[in-house]
This record gives structure tokens, C-alpha cells and sequence, in this order.
């Protein structure tokens, strides 16, 4: 099918032309193949779809990606080409978009009627250029007139305190690899004006609702009116979700009181928190009775939870809730005395005594479900974050370890790999993941451990060329790609790899040259009002020029700060790594998702006991990850005593206080900002909240190792084999697979 037409496509025209045909022969292809269909359908509602491009993405599950491919190369073009015109979405912030975005393709992958419910936001996460060794942000809009975006008829009336507004819903196909279509849904409102966004291109009248609702993706919330218009693009999201569940089960017959037979409601951290009480008033206007609409709504939701950062759990003053969605408010307020007649403990209780209502309890009181995101994580939620919980609702309490699509994440961004692989051990493993284990046949055969091996090494070589391009920077292909790609963040301490950056320097100056040269890879974006994160990237960026400059280091050590990492960033940069970085505090990062897209590549994890990195090793034993770091338990417990003092350990230990010292040395100050250096060395020395100075030790000692275990290429490349053939379990089919038979029973 399409053979002609791809040939023609290929054959003429600018990149640009051709782009736009696949895009439009790939729209049509997609018809073809049909909707998904069902009676209960789950709908997976979420602030967040970080989808990143996707022709090549639907090309790949339409089975069309070869064809279009071959064509292509037939006349001197490539696909890699081509994707570079693609605008990428940014419709999320990090790890909690890209798992929506990679759980809507296994669900359409497994067949499951199941569409994502979120926002259109005009303009995605800000794009980030670097000026001056420091982040600016810039906007980065993503809408064109021909695009994967689909307007549609449907719109709902939202009503705000004293006005009503009228949405419009876009689509986006969902493709299933070898299957059927879903949608994302993504709602709008017309009067929504990009002209408003001024000066740099980040600043905007926060005041005009109709005129900004849905143009930025979690808009600055460092003030009061920010704080309000999240409550703004929050309700409006989920009253349109309500909205449609009701029509769309109404359309299939049902009656309202069953419907928990039609739909089930996946609540994405508690963004969507509101659905509950909305669903519920719109169940009370239609006639229910209150306490039936209230049991019918639970019966209907579940909620997954994805950190235990308490400054990431969402609680709203009463007042905020008064001012923007005041018809939620008696429903809010009945839900929480429901629970208080039940429930003496006040930490339990949905409204406490200041008047704050906290979003997360609403989802475990009037849900069926309660996940955490890995297995440590929800073992975390149970004894200590949500124990009172936990000890109300035992059998709501469960665990769904985090997942990635394989067809994004191996078969789209590693092609070789692929490839190779199904030469190997057939093609069975990109629908049933869990057959990579085959590989593990080749453990001793050096022939495919050195061809494993050489994709690596032409992987590298294509980050490199990719680099001196858009970076222009120069890497020596022959280092190791030490590897730090997530949001910037204290608690995922990339401030603990500069320190190993700052050693690795004065080390070389101190003469010992390594025998591996390295290069250190990071790639972050900071939140724009998140000081410290910025002063971090200061910090590497600072580094990185007086590194690679150095004629006497820079043979040895380099240090790369990618700019504007994101999706397609990560595509590039994960397949070429060496070394996997998930150096987070033990306790904070409820899973981590890169991990596994670095494993599935044949990166090595050097990690803590944190996440889904706990599962990693258990799955891969302990000769094939480098683990380190104090374990969550103790971690916990120095929160619990407030015993941990980083200006302790600095004043005890002379090496490390060499390393922080360092920031604020005078090599430091002549290429970067004094102010912002000397914050950043105040934050480590007097608070250090995520406690760099704790492990930073172990953390050099343990990464020394690795370099010196690289140089042996035999033991490192069954390391890599291991890694690979053990990442089945992550794939998110695994995890949608056990949503839908523990939760969703579509
Ligand atoms: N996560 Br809450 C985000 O990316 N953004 C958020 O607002 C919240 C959580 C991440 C977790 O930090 C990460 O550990 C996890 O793998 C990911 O969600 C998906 O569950």
C-alpha cells in the first residue's frame, strides 16, 4: 500500500515538501486503519503529553517506516533529514509528561480502547538557549496549519465564577504499533491571544483568563495570580473531561448509574484532582442523588502518585477555590465532612485547619486506587508519606512500576540495534519485550559482543557529528560518554556530577592523567523562577568553558552542556552513552524513566538505590551496575532526626572542601557570574537539603571504577549485553498490561 505514492513523495521536492506529504499520507494511512473501539474505555487525564515528534513515531507502528525510509535514501535523502522539520510538541515538563505520552501508545499498542484528556497549550516548556553561561528562556510555540492537530466540532461550556467560556477539542491520533488508533484530546478556547506574551517572550498578563488560559504549560506559579491560573487551566481541563466522559458513555447507552461500566478515570498526579467534584455536580445537576453520584465517581477513578517531594503535592487555599470554581466548593466541602465523620485523624482530612485543601486526599478518599511508580517509591507512600492512609485503605494501595515504549525509546531512536537484534533473536521482542532475554545466549560469543559494541562506538560517532554541528563543539568519539540528561533539580544532583567534574580537573592539573578520557554530558532545564537549579547550570556551563579550553585537561576531560534538552535530544543522546547517571538522593525520585531508556540502549547505570533503579539492579545483579550512596532508609531518617549537616562534613574533610571551595575559586570567577557562584556555594555549604556532601565521596570513588572497568572491553560488553537483554520488564506494555488487569478491566 502507498508504495507509488512514498516513491513520488521521495523522489521531488525540498525537505520541507516532503515532509509535509508523509505527514499527510501518514494522516490517511492512519484512517485506514480504524479506532480502536470498546464498551469501557479509560481515559488518562494529565496536565502533561510530552509526545515529542511523531512521523517517524507512526511510521514505525503503521509498519510504513522501511518503505519510506528505502525511498528516501534511493534519492540521496534521509529520515533524520526530514524529522529535523518537524516542530517538537513540548507539551510537558519531564518524566511525568513523556510516561503519558509513552502510556498512550501502549495502550493503543495492546488494543486497549483508552484516549489521554489534557490541554493545548499554544506554547510548550520554554525553549532554552544559553547567553553568558546561563539559561534564558524563550517561547517555544509548535502549532503550524498543517500538523498532526485536528480541530474538531466538539466544545464544552465551562463555567468560572462569574463567566462561561466555550472550549474547543483537538485530536491527535494515537497510533498502536501493529494496531489500531486512539486519540489525545486536547481542549482550547479560541479567544485565547499569543499577541499578549511580551518582552523576552515569557511575560504575560496573567490577569485575562479568556485570553491566556491555555497559552503556556504550567505558567511561572512563584505568584499568587500564577497559583491562580493553574486552578484555571486545571478545572478546565477536567470539566471538559467530564463533559465528554458523560457524552461518550451516554452515546453507547448507558444510564448514568452504571457508569463505571464505561469509563474509568486514570487521575495523573493531582493536576486533575477537580474531575472528582466535577464529575460529581455534573452527575448531581442531571438528577442523581448526591450520595449515588459520589459512589458512581468512585467506582470510576484512580489515582496515580509520583513523588513524595511535599512541595510537589498540591494544596489550594479555600479561597483560591472560592474565586475560581465556587460551584465546586460545596461539593469539596461535603466530600471532606464525609470524611471527617468517619475519620478522627486530622491528617487524613481533605480541608485542615488553615483552611487548605489538599488535592492528593480527595483522590484517596473517592478513588478505587492508589499507585505509586515503582516499586520502592510505593513502598515509601505506604510506611511513611501515605501510612495514615494506607491504614484506612489497604486494599486500594498498589504499585505499577513505571514503564517506556520500546518503539520510541530501541526501535525509533536505535535503528542499528534494532536491527541487530532481530537478526539475533527475531523480530517476536518489539511486541512481547520480555523475549530480549534471548540475547542472553550471546553472552559468550565475542563476535556479538564486539558488534554490540561497534554500534556503540557509530552511535558516538553520530552524536559527535551532531554536536560539532549544532554546538560546535569537539568530542573526542573515543571517550567515555558519561551521560546526565533529566530536569535540573537539587534532588537529582547534577551539582554532585560537578563536583566529579571539578575533581576530574584538579586531579589532571595535579598531573595524573587518565587513562580513558571522559566526557561528561549534561542536559537540563531549569524552572524559570527555581534559582539554585539556574545557578547549577551556571555552574556547568562555567566549567565547561574552562575546561575545554584548557589545552593541559581538555585532552582528557570535556564537559558538554546540551542546549534545549528534550525529546529529540534525548533520542540523539541516550543510544551514544556509556554510563547512565541516577544519582538522585535514595528516597526522592519516585522512579526515573530515563534509566531505562539508557539501559534498553546499552548504557551502564551508576545510580543510588532510588526509583526504579532498585529494580535495575535487582534485575541485572550487581557485576553489571554501579550502585552507591546511602540508602533511603537512612536518608529518611536524617530528615526524621534533621541530623544532617553539610558544613560538617566540609569542615571534617579537606578533599571535599577542596571541591566546594572550587566554586568560588578565582579560575571560576573569570568566566562566571560572581553573584550566583557564591549563592550556589552558600546553598551547598549551609543547607545542601539533598545532602550532595553525603555520598559525593563514594559517589568519585565509585565512578573512578567504572572508568578504569571500561577499559576492559570484553568484561564492559557483557555488561552492555546484560543491560539490554534484561530492560524487558520495563517496557510500558508490561506496565499498561497490569493498569488495565489490576485497575482499569477494560
Ligand atoms: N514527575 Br509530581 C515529574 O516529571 N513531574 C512531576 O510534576 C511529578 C513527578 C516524575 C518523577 O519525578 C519521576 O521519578 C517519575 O519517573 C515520573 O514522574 C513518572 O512517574
Amino acid at each position: 500500500m502507498f508504495e507509488q505514492e512514498i516513491e513520488s513523495i521521495a523522489a521531488g521536492g525540498s525537505n520541507e515538501e516532503i515532509y509535509y506529504n508523509l505527514l499527510n499520507l501518514t494522516k490517511r494511512a492512519i484512517d485506514q486503519k480504524g479506532r480502536i473501539e470498546g464498551k469501557k474505555k479509560v481515559y488518562y487525564i494529565s496536565a502533561e503529553f510530552l509526545i515529542g515528534k511523531l512521523l517517524s513515531n507512526n511510521l514505525i507502528n503503521l509498519g510504513l517506516y522501511d518503505q519510506v525510509n528505502e525511498a528516501l535514501k534511493k534519492h540521496g535523502k534521509t529520515m533524520a533529514d526530514i524529522e529535523e522539520i518537524e516542530p517538537e510538541p513540548s507539551l510537558g515538563n519531564g518524566g511525568l509528561g513523556r510516561l503519558a505520552a509513552c502510556f498512550l501508545d501502549s495502550i493503543a499498542t495492546l488494543g486497549l480502547p483508552g484516549d489521554g484528556v489534557g490541554l493545548n497549550y499554544h506554547l510548550g516548556l520554554f525553549k532554552q538557549v544559553f547567553e553568558q553561561n546561563m539559561q534564558k528562556e524563550t517561547p517555544n510555540p509548535w502549532i503550524q496549519d498543517q500538523s498532526w492537530l485536528r480541530r474538531t466540532d466538539v466544545g464544552y461550556p465551562v463555567i468560572f465564577h462569574n463567566k462561561t467560556v466555550q472550549s474547543v477539542m483537538y485530536e491527535i491520533d494515537v497510533t498502536g504499533y501493529d494496531n489500531k488508533v486512539n486519540t489525545l484530546k486536547l481542549f482550547d478556547l479560541d479567544s485565547v491571544d499569543d499577541s499578549i506574551v511580551q518582552g523576552d517572550g515569557i511575560w504575560f498578563d496573567k490577569d485575562e483568563i479568556t485570553k491566556n488560559l491555555t497559552l503556556f504549560l504550567y505558567p511561572d506559579d512563584s505568584d499568587v495570580q500564577g497559583q491562580l491560573l493553574r486552578i484555571y487551566q486545571q478545572y478546565f481541563m477536567v470539566s471538559n473531561a467530564a463533559q465528554l466522559i458523560i457524552d461518550e458513555a451516554l452515546a453507547k447507552g448507558s444510564t448514568l448509574y452504571d457508569l463505571p461500566d464505561y469509563a474509568v478515570v486514570q487521575i495523573n498526579d493531582t493536576h486533575p484532582t477537580m474531575v472528582i467534584p466535577e464529575l460529581i455536580r455534573l452527575l448531581v445537576n442531571r438528577g442523581i442523588e448526591m450520595n449515588d453520584a459520589i459512589g458512581i465517581v468512585s467506582r470510576m477513578c484512580a489515582y496515580t502518585n509520583h513523588t513524595i517531594l511535599a512541595e510537589a503535592l498540591e494544596k489550594w487555599p479555600m479561597w483560591y477555590l472560592e474565586k475560581v470554581v465556587p460551584q465546586l466548593v460545596p461539593i469539596i466541602k461535603m466530600l471532606d465532612v464525609k470524611v471527617k465523620e468517619k475519620y478522627s485523624d486530622p491528617r487524613v482530612a481533605i480541608i485542615d485547619e488553615n483552611n487548605t485543601v489538599h488535592m492528593a486526599h480527595i483522590d484517596i478518599h473517592y478513588s478505587t486506587s492508589v499507585n505509586g511508580v515503582a516499586y520502592l517509591h510505593t513502598e515509601i507512600l505506604k510506611n511513611s508519606e501515605l501510612k495514615p492512609f494506607y491504614d484506612l485503605y489497604p486494599q486500594k494501595f498498589n504499585n505499577k512500576t513505571n514503564g517506556i515504549t520500546f518503539r520510541r525509546w530501541l526501535l525509533h531512536c536505535n535503528h542499528p540495534l534494532t536491527d541487530y537484534i532481530t537478526d539475533k533473536i527475531g523480530a517476536d521482542f518489539k511486541k512481547d519485550a520480555s523475549k530480549l532475554e534471548d540475547l542472553l545466549k550471546y553472552q559468550g560469543d565475542q563476535k556479538v559482543l564486539d558488534d554490540i559494541y561497534e554500534i556503540k562506538r557509530r552511535k558516538k560517532k553520530e552524536l559527535a557529528a551532531y554536536l560539532k554541528e549544532k554546538e560546535n563543539i569537539t568530542v573526542d568519539e573515543n571517550s567515555v560518554f558519561d551521560v546526565q540528561v533529566k530536569r535540573l533539580h537539587e534532588y537529582k544532583r547534577q551539582q554532585m556530577n560537578a563536583l566529579y567534574v571539578i575533581h576530574k580537573y584538579l586531579d589532571i592539573k595535579a598531573g595524573n592523567k587518565p587513562k580513558t578520557p571522559v566526557t561528561v554530558i549534561f542536559g537540563a532545564k531549569a524552572a524559570p523562577a527555581y534559582t539554585i537549579a539556574k545557578d547549577i547550570i551556571h555552574l556547568i556551563l562555567c566549567l565547561s568553558e574552562l575546561i575545554n579550553n584548557d589545552p593541559e585537561v581538555s585532552p582528557y576531560l570535556k564537559v558538554v552542556m546540551l542546549e534545549n534538552y528534550n525529546v529529540s535530544y534525548a533520542e540523539k543522546v541516550i543510544p551514544a552513552a556509556d554510563i547512565s547517571e541516577q544519582i538522585s538522593l535514595a528516597s526522592k525520585e519516585a522512579s526515573g524513566t530515563g534509566n531505562m531508556k539508557f539501559m534498553l540502549n546499552g548504557a551502564i547505570t551508576l545510580g543510588t538505590e532510588d526509583g526504579a533503579n532498585v529494580e535495575i539492579h535487582q534485575f541485572v545483579g550487581d557485576d553489571n551496575i554501579y550502585i552507591f550512596g546511602k540508602s533511603s532508609e537512612e536518608v529518611i531518617e536524617h530528615y526524621a532526626k534533621a541530623d544532617y549537616s553539610a558544613e560538617a562534613i566540609y569542615d571534617a574533610d579537606p578533599e571535599i572542601a577542596k571541591l566546594v571551595d572550587f566554586i568560588i575559586s578565582k579560575e571560576m570567577f573569570a568566566v562566571g557570574n560572581k553573584k550566583s557562584l557564591i549563592r550556589l556555594y552558600m546553598e551547598l555549604l549551609t543547607k545542601d537539603w539533598f545532602m550532595t556532601l553525603l555520598d559525593v565521596k563514594e559517589y568519585i570513588q565509585v565512578k573512578e571504577k567504572m572508568l578504569a572497568d571500561y577499559a576492559d572491553k570484553k568484561a564492559w560488553e557483557k555488561k552492555m549485553i546484560v543491560n539490554i537483554a534484561k530492560a524487558g520488564f520495563f517496557s510500558s506494555d508490561r506496565t499498561i498490561a497490569q493498569y488495565n488487569e489490576d485497575i482499569w478491566h477494560l
